[in-house]
């Protein structure tokens, strides 16, 4: 069977209020994800970006959630782009756009598996609701609509919920979780491996507990990765830093391992923002983790 990629841009900014983000599919085109990817797939197709726009900014006036309305059909464009590919035989790797986007890129992804896992990499969970957010950004509620939990126009994309189960969730990284957050990981039993066991155990181990968890309760894998998973230190062109966080070299490990386990079967990485930026530096990480999860080899 060939080995075919399309990459799908989604330049949304409208999850959060930092303006940049929506040219993270740019910055990760001109770090060169193409020429990067090319000797590991026989075709790789760029499909391109996602047509946004500059839409004003909507706060819903119910629910106090920005942009919800336009997220939404935002979002369900991505789904559809995201459906045809895995359709067309193809795997699905988005460029964000901040996590909202994640949203979109699941609802056209886990119609087509029956029990599909989810590795959240990041330092939040992304688990509120319009109850929970202490900012009314969607950006810090993917995981939790992807489960089901939230506004109706969120859960509901692609006409069908919940995206994932709770206990097909592993996250990886988190260190900054809200107080909602924290309560609905302890009522649902999602997984979360914080910097506390990524420390302790080390990042071999908290992959290898990952992919052997997966392998046993899954049919595909989906990575999503928020470049603020990683330390700022490496990655610093993010729009929420949070300090102590995954290195670049444990990062790349635990690529390399996924990459050896072939247990992932879609990806995005999400909230690059080249403004705040040094030189491209954080686009230029992803494409190398791009890289390492495609089986790029140092020998
Ligand atoms: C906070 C919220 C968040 C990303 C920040 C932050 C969420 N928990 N997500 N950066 N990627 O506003 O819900
Ligand atoms: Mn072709
Ligand atoms: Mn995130
Ligand atoms: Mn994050």
């Amino acid at each position: 069977m060939s080995k075919k990629l399309s990459i799908i841009g989604m330049p949304m900014d409208l999850g959060q209020m930092r303006r940049g983000v929506d040219m993270g599919p740019s910055a990760i085109r001109y770090a060169g994800i193409n020429e990067r990817l090319k000797p590991l797939f026989d075709d790789i197709h760029d499909l391109g970006d996602i047509p946004i726009g500059r839409p004003e900014v909507v706060v819903d006036k119910e629910s106090n959630l920005r942009n919800l309305d336009l997220v939404a059909e935002k979002s369900e464009l991505l789904a559809k782009k995201v459906d045809e590919a895995i359709q067309s035989g193809s795997f699905p790797l988005v460029l964000g756009g901040d996590h909202s986007i994640a949203i979109g890129t699941l609802a056209g992804v886990a119609k087509h598996y029956k029990n599909l896992g989810v590795i959240w990499y990041d330092a939040h969970g992304d688990l509120n609701t319009a109850e929970t957010s202490p900012s009314g950004n969607i950006h810090g509620m993917p995981l939790a609509a992807s489960i089901g939990l939230g506004h109706r126009a969120l859960t509901e994309i692609g006409g069908y919920s919940p995206k994932v189960k709770p206990e097909n969730v592993v996250i990886i990284g988190a260190r900054s979780l809200d107080e909602g957050e924290r309560i609905l990981i302890k009522e649902t039993g999602i997984k979360v491996y914080t910097m506390h066991e990524i420390d302790r155990m080390g990042m071999a181990k908290v992959m290898e507990e990952t992919i052997a968890y997966f392998t046993e309760r899954t049919d595909g894998v989906h990575l999503s990765l928020d470049l603020d998973g990683l330390d700022p230190n490496d990655a610093p062109g993010v729009g929420t830093p949070v300090i102590g966080g995954i290195s670049y070299r444990e990062s790349h490990l635990a690529m390399e391992m996924l990459e050896e386990a072939k247990i992932i079967t879609s990806a995005e990485f999400v909230e690059v923002n080249p403004i705040l930026d040094d030189k491209n530096k954080t686009a230029s990480i992803a494409v190398g983790l791009m890289g390492s999860l495609f089986g790029e080899k140092l020998v």
